[in-house]
């Protein structure tokens, strides 16, 4: 009863920003992301008669119950898909750039599902794991698939998972700069924050209002690989994303001193005629979208304003890797 996946983190374009139902995860959007290949979770869980409790190990330390209260709480979702009763250990290695501070639930929770899927031989197609994985976090129901995908908000627990939008991107070569501008755990986790934001935000209805033609634009840049509509679209929805938590009660906002200058280095590097688009998470860093030829250009303005080791490049990922055999020697 060992399973074991690798999964690689992803970053929305359009954000999932806001759930209808806080128990079977389904949001009140859909969203649509591109899956990296700079940072990923490597996950593998035992279940073992002869454990009394669940074990959850992360990166060589033992978490406490509050630390992994999500993942003791999936393993029990997952052992009812299963009809069981027998706890697990779970050993967990973060791939993440030194002093990234970059939230890792979406690979996390996407590793984690694929190796609960192995271990207790449940279904493994790509809609099965994204609906596993939704459950531990909306985030990870993406990350099943390399490339651009798309949450399907859907209704329900069995239609509400993630699709492939596309995988190969080998015929337009993207590439996303990290700014990374500040490592500190949250203050306001995304699902609180979403949570307060849908409940008290006055802005909220006006990104409702307007989710569906941000996604009809950014599904049609994809599929014509149009660099432009893309990264216009992608840096208005965060830009909507920020601005409801800003009329939430009580208002907080995720950006930084520091988020502000990486905003302006992507206006200006755009004013002279560089193509790059922002996008930001629940949290300060800055996240650029770029074409990789003009990659070079753009780190050489970046590291006038930012330290090196504040600079991550990531290219676009793949798809979540099961691994069914073990060596027991
Ligand atoms: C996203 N975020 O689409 C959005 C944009 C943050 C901002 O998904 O409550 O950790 O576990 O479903 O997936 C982060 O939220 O939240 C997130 P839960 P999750 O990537």
């Amino acid at each position: 009863m060992e399973g074991q996946a690798r999964a690689y983190t992803n970053i929305a374009l359009i954000k999932y920003w806001g759930k209808k139902d806080q128990v079977l995860m389904i949001p009140q959007n859909n969203s649509i992301s591109l899956t990296l290949d700079a940072f990923y979770s490597e996950t593998r869980v035992t279940f073992d008669s002869h454990l009394t409790t669940d074990q959850f190990i992360l990166n060589d330390v033992l978490q406490d119950e509050k630390h992994g209260k999500k993942v003791f709480q999936f393993l029990d979702l997952m052992r009812q898909h299963a009809g069981i009763t027998t706890k697990a250990q779970v050993i967990s290695e973060n791939h993440v750039p030194t002093a990234a501070g970059l939230a890792s639930s979406a690979s996390g929770m996407a590793a984690l599902a694929g190796a609960c899927a192995v271990a207790l031989d449940l279904p493994q197609d790509a809609v099965s794991l994204s609906r596993f994985a939704r459950r531990g976090s909306g985030s990870a129901s993406r990350s099943i698939y390399g490339g651009f995908a798309e949450w399907q908000k859907g209704t329900d627990d069995t239609n509400s998972y993630a699709v492939s939008l596309k995988e190969d991107l080998s015929a337009w070569p993207l590439a996303m700069v990290f700014l990374l501008v500040d490592s500190q755990e949250k203050k306001i986790s995304s699902r609180d924050g979403m949570q307060r934001t849908v409940d008290t935000s006055v802005f909220y209805p006006g990104w409702l209002a307007t989710i569906e033609k941000d996604l009809t634009d950014m599904r049609q840049g994809i599929a014509t690989n149009d660099f432009e509509l893309v990264g216009q679209t992608m840096e208005r929805n965060t830009m909507k994303m920020h601005a409801t938590v800003l009329g939430a009660v009580p208002p907080f906002t995720y950006w930084q001193p520091d988020s502000l200058k990486a905003m302006q280095l992507v206006q200006e590097q755009r004013a002279q005629g560089l193509p790059c688009y922002f996008t930001m998470d629940a949290g300060p860093n800055v996240k650029v979208l770029l074409q990789q030829e003009n990659l070079k250009a753009f780190l050489g303005a970046a590291r006038k304003t930012f330290p090196e080791d504040k600079i991550v490049v990531a290219f676009p990922g793949k798809g979540i890797q099961l691994v069914k055999e073990f060596n027991h020697d």
